[in-house]
C-alpha cells in the first residue's frame, strides 16, 4: 500500500438530510475510482456503504461508512454518514475528523432540517463546506429555484460550480464553470465523460460566472486582489492556484450538480477535491490538553503520534473495531499507545483500510490519515490514543442529550448479565444512547435521539448478544403522600403456636412542605413503651414508606411521631414492633387524605413559528402549563411544565406534528398533586400490577 503525505489525503464527510443520495454518491464515487466494477443499489442493498442488515431492510444508513480511493493520486477518505436524526452523533464523530463537509441536498426536496443541522455542526467544527444537489434525473427538478433556497439558507456566497444542462430523466451534462466546458457524462454509470467548449447561451451564462468567481477568488488573498485590479482580472493560473484559500476561507461555498444514482456529475465533483479541497495540511495545529489539563498543541509533523477515536463499533466477522483519525506521528501494528482517558495501555493490532466491511491490512498509517484498528481492549468512542511519553487529550465530541425513553423489559429469566454487559458495550459504542437501572422501580430505562434509534439498539441488543428483550413505556415515580393529619393505635398480637408477639403503637401523622422527605421522631413520655423499641418502629414505618401504600409508591412529605403504646413483659420484642409500626403507619396513611405527587418536567421547545398553534394545542391536551415564550432565530421557544406520563415519546410527536424541525429537552422539576382522575388510573393500574404480580 502506498503511503500517502498529509497534503495528498482528503478526509470528509458526507451528510445531509436523510434519504438525499450520500450513499449513492459515495457508491457512484468508488465506482468512479474503479474500486468497484458496477454501482450497487439502495434498493437491492448491495452498495458498498449500507452494509449491515438493519441498513438493507430499512434501506437507509444507519452508521457511518468509512471508504477509501484513489483520485488524480491523491487519497480520498470518505464518511458516508446517516442523515436520520436519530443517527446524528455518526454525523458528528465524522465531522471532527473531516477537513471539510460535503453536505448533499436532494434536488426535489430542498434544505430540510438534517441540512441545517449538518451546517451548524460543519461551522462549528471550522470546516468549510461544499454543497452537491442530487438527483437532477428526476422530474420537477428546478436549478434556480435550488440555489435560491440553499442561498436564503447559506447565504450569496454559495456559487455553483456546475449547472444541469439537461435536467431531468436522461439528465447527463453538466456545465462546467472553471473550465468553461459542457461535460457529457456516460449513461453506462462508468462516471467517464468528454467536455466540449460551451456555445450560444451557455457560453454566455459561464462567462458571466467565470468572472464571478474569479472575483471570489481575487477577495479571498490581498495580492491576488491587487493583480485582479492592475489586470482587469486573473490569468487561468492565478485563479486556480488562489481557489484553494477561497474555499478554506469561505469566501465561497462551492455548488455542485449530479445524479448519484447514474454517475453524472461525480467525476468532476472528485476532480475538484483531488485539485483544490482541503487536506490535513489546511489544519495543521489542533488543540488538546496535556496530563495536567492545560492547553497543549498537536502539530501535523509533530513526531509523536496522537490519535482521536471517532467511532467504534463491534463486527460480526471482526470483533471490536475502533476508527481513528491520525492528528500527529504515525501508528504502526504491535506498537503500544497510552489511552489518556482511561489511562491504561493499549496494544495496536491489525491496521485496516475499509470500504464497508472490506478491509485490507496496512502496517502502518501517518499523520492525516484515517484507517481503523481491532481488538482494543478498553477504547471507547472519544477517546485519545498518544505515545505514552507525552499525554494528551483532545477534545471530546459533544452529543446531544437523548430525549426518548423507554423501559427495556426482559422477556427471558436469567439474562441479566447478558443484558447489562451488553448495555454497557452499546453505550461505550454510540455515547447517545443512555441507560439507567431503576432499582426503585426495577425497571431498566434506555434513553435515545428518536425512536428508530431505540429499535436499533433493542435490535444490536439482541442479535449481538443473544437476548430477549423487548421495550415498553416505562414506569413513572409517582410519589404519595397526605393532605390531613392521621392517627392511628395498632395493637398487633400473635399467641398461636411457638413464642407469642405482642405490641401496641400509638402514632400520629402530619403533612410536611413538598420535597421534605419522611421524618420519623418519638415523643415517648412515661414508660408504656421501653425506647429499645424505638428503632423497631421506625423500621416498620420506613418498610411501608418504601413499599408505597396508595398505589405502591414511595411516601414523603410528612413526620410520623410515635408517641405512645403498650408493651408485654414476654411477648413484645423487635419484630412485634416492626410489624405493628408497619400496620400503624398504613392505618394512619389511609386515615390522612392520602394522594399520588406526580413527577414534572421543564420542557423547553423549540419551533418554527408556523407550527405554534398544533404544538400548543398538543401541549394542553397532555396537561401541559406554559411558563415562558421567546423569539430566538426565527425559532419560537416555548417553555413548559409537564408531566411525566404525558411526556412518553413526546419527541416522536414533536417531530410529525413540526415536519421535523421542532426539537426539545425535558428536565425533571418538581412534585405536584395529581388530578384526581389520573390518580384514579395509576392507583387502578397498580392493583393490577400486583394482581399479576401474584398470579405469576
Ligand atoms: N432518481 C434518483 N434517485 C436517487 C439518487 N440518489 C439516490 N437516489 C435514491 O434515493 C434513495 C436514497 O438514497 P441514499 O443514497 O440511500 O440516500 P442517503 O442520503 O444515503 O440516505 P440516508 O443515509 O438514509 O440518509 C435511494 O432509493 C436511492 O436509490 C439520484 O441521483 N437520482
Ligand atoms: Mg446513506
Amino acid at each position: 500500500m502506498k503511503e500517502y503525505k498529509p497534503g495528498d489525503i482528503r478526509n470528509f464527510a458526507v451528510v445531509g438530510h436523510a434519504s438525499s443520495g450520500k450513499t449513492m454518491l459515495s457508491e457512484a464515487m468508488l465506482a468512479c475510482a474503479g474500486v468497484i466494477n458496477r454501482m450497487g443499489s439502495i434498493a437491492a442493498g448491495s452498495t458498498v456503504s449500507d452494509y449491515h442488515d438493519n441498513e438493507q431492510h430499512r434501506q437507509i444508513s444507519v452508521s457511518a461508512s468509512l471508504l477509501h480511493l484513489e483520485w488524480l493520486g491523491k487519497k480520498f477518505n470518505i464518511l458516508d454518514c446517516p442523515g436520520y436524526a436519530d443517527f446524528i452523533s455518526e454525523g458528528l464523530g465524522a465531522l471532527r475528523v473531516g477537513d471539510f463537509a460535503l453536505i448533499v441536498v436532494h434536488a426535489n426536496h430542498g434544505v430540510g432540517v438534517g441540512t441545517e443541522a449538518v451546517w451548524k455542526y460543519a461551522t462549528e467544527d471550522g470546516i468549510p463546506k461544499l454543497i452537491l444537489v442530487n438527483a437532477f434525473d428526476k422530474d420537477e427538478t428546478d436549478f434556480e429555484k435550488s440555489l435560491a433556497q440553499i442561498r436564503e439558507h447559506f447565504g450569496e456566497r454559495v456559487f455553483p460550480l456546475t449547472i444541469p444542462v439537461n435536467p431531468g430523466p436522461g439528465f447527463n451534462q453538466v456545465l462546467d464553470v472553471p473550465r468553461n466546458e459542457i461535460i457529457t457524462y456516460a449513461t453506462d454509470k462508468s462516471g467517464k465523460f468528454t467536455e466540449t467548449p460551451a456555445t450560444g447561451a451557455w457560453a454566455e451564462r459561464v462567462k458571466q460566472l467565470h468572472n464571478q468567481l474569479i472575483e471570489f477568488i481575487a477577495e479571498s488573498d490581498d495580492a491576488l486582489m491587487e493583480k485582479f485590479f492592475a489586470q482587469g482580472g486573473l490569468s487561468e493560473e492565478e485563479w486556480r492556484a488562489g481557489i484553494h484559500t477561497a474555499i478554506q476561507k469561505q469566501v465561497f461555498t462551492p455548488l455542485f450538480c449530479t445524479s448519484a444514482e447514474n454517475n453524472i456529475g461525480v467525476a468532476r465533483l472528485m476532480d475538484i477535491i483531488a485539485k483544490y479541497g482541503s487536506s490535513p495540511v489546511d489544519r495543521q495545529k489542533v488543540q488538546g490538553t496535556d496530563a495536567d489539563g492545560k492547553p497543549l498543541e498537536v502539530g501535523l509533523s509533530d513526531p509523536d503520534p496522537v490519535l482521536y477515536i471517532f467511532k467504534t463499533m463491534s463486527e460480526a466477522q471482526f470483533g471490536e473495531l475502533s476508527f481513528f483519525r491520525i492528528y500527529s506521528g504515525s501508528v504502526k501494528f504491535g506498537s503500544e499507545l497510552y489511552n489518556t482517558d482511561r489511562r491504561s495501555t493499549e496494544k495496536i493490532g491489525q491496521i485496516y483500510l475499509l470500504n464497508g466491511k472490506n478491509r485490507t491490512s496496512v502496517p502502518s498509517l501517518s499523520a492525516g490519515d484515517i484507517g481503523a484498528v481491532v481488538k482494543l481492549k478498553d477504547t471507547h468512542t472519544g477517546n485519545t490514543l498518544c505515545a505514552p511519553k507525552r499525554t494528551v487529550s483532545l477534545p471530546k465530541v459533544v452529543y446531544p442529550h437523548p430525549n426518548i425513553h423507554a423501559s427495556l423489559r426482559s422477556a427471558a429469566k436469567g439474562e441479566e448479565d447478558k443484558v447489562a454487559s451488553g448495555l454497557a458495550a452499546l453505550h461505550h459504542e454510540d455515547p447517545t444512547f443512555l441507560y439507567m437501572v431503576d432499582s426503585e422501580l426495577r425497571q431498566t430505562i434506555v434513553s435515545a435521539q428518536g425512536e428508530l434509534h431505540l429499535e436499533v439498539i433493542a435490535d444490536r441488543l439482541r442479535k449481538r448478544y443473544n437476548v430477549h428483550v423487548d421495550l415498553i413505556e416505562p414506569r413513572v415515580r409517582y410519589r404519595e403522600t397526605i393532605k390531613a393529619k392521621g392517627d392511628s393505635k395498632y395493637r398487633h398480637k400473635k399467641q398461636t403456636g411457638g413464642a407469642g408477639q405482642f405490641a401496641e403503637v400509638w402514632m400520629r401523622i402530619e403533612p410536611k412542605p413538598r420535597d421534605t422527605g419522611l421524618e420519623f421522631t418519638q415523643s415517648l413520655a412515661g414508660q408504656n413503651v421501653d425506647r429499645v423499641f424505638v428503632p423497631s418502629v421506625e423500621k416498620g414505618v420506613m418498610k411501608a414508606a418504601e413499599e408505597g401504600i396508595l398505589a405502591g409508591y414511595r411516601v414523603v412529605d410528612l413526620t410520623v411521631d410515635f408517641y405512645d403504646g403498650k408493651m408485654h413483659p414476654v411477648d413484645s420484642k423487635d419484630i412485634a414492633f416492626q410489624i405493628a409500626g408497619y400496620f400503624a403507619f398504613k392505618e394512619s396513611f389511609m386515615a390522612a387524605r392520602p394522594c399520588l405527587l406526580e413527577p414534572i418536567y421543564t420542557v423547553e421547545i423549540r419551533i418554527p413559528e408556523d407550527c405554534m398553534g398544533k404544538v400548543m394545542g398538543d401541549l394542553s391536551s397532555r396537561r401541559g402549563k406554559i411558563h415562558g415564550m421567546d423569539i430566538e432565530g426565527g425559532y419560537q421557544l416555548i417553555r413548559a411544565h409537564v408531566p411525566a406520563k404525558e411526556l412518553y415519546r413526546y419527541s416522536s410527536t414533536l417531530r410529525s406534528l413540526t415536519g421535523g424541525r421542532g426539537v426539545h429537552s425535558e428536565q425533571f422539576s418538581h412534585y405536584e398533586e395529581m388530578p384526581r382522575e389520573a390518580e384514579q388510573k395509576v392507583i387502578e393500574e397498580s392493583k393490577k400490577h400486583r394482581q399479576q404480580q401474584q398470579a405469576e
